[in-house]
């Protein structure tokens, strides 16, 4: 399997508000707009660095994954998201070589990305995510 590029870093944060000065102001990255992914119990916020774009991943419920990271890692990098064809094969042939999927099918994510994850035990503790977009965005 090839992926194509990396897509997005994935950062978590308690509130998206108290991060944004750093990533717009301090470093001057270019805001890219906000996002509700209910079915990842997130708020997003967008940010372009170059080719890449970074990810905060803000929890909106007690019960998101994100939530449950922060209180037990703390704030910090979430996971990286690599640009993917076909990500239904994709997936198919990590599973098959024996790496442990989170998502045996694809799900929507934000920018109405496909997305699944692999589990970060499979990863060398890098929670990874492929996604796939009409877009290839
Ligand atoms: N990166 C690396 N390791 C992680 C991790 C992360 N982001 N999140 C959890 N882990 C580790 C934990 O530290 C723990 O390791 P130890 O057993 O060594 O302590 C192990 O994974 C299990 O973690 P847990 O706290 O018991 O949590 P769960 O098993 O309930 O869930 C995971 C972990 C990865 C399966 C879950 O977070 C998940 O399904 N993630 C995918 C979905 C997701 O992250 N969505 C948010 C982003 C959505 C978006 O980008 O749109």
């Amino acid at each position: 399997m090839a992926v194509k590029s990396l897509n997005h870093i994935g950062i978590a944060v308690q509130s998206i508000d108290a991060q944004k000065p750093f990533y717009e102001g301090a470093l001057g990255l270019e805001f890219e707009g906000l996002e509700d992914v209910p079915s990842q119990k997130v708020r997003v916020a967008f940010f372009r660095a170059g080719d890449v774009r970074l990810e905060l991943l803000e929890p909106t419920s007690e019960d998101s994954t994100v939530a449950k990271f922060i209180e037990k890692r703390g704030e910090g990098l979430h996971h990286l998201a690599y640009t993917v064809d076909d990500i239904s094969a994709r997936i198919a042939e990590l599973r098959d070589s024996g790496l442990r999927m989170i998502d045996e099918k694809p799900r929507e994510g934000s920018h109405q990305m496909q997305i699944a994850f692999l589990h970060p035990k499979s990863s060398g503790g890098v929670l990874t995510e492929l996604c796939e977009s009409a877009q290839h965005a």
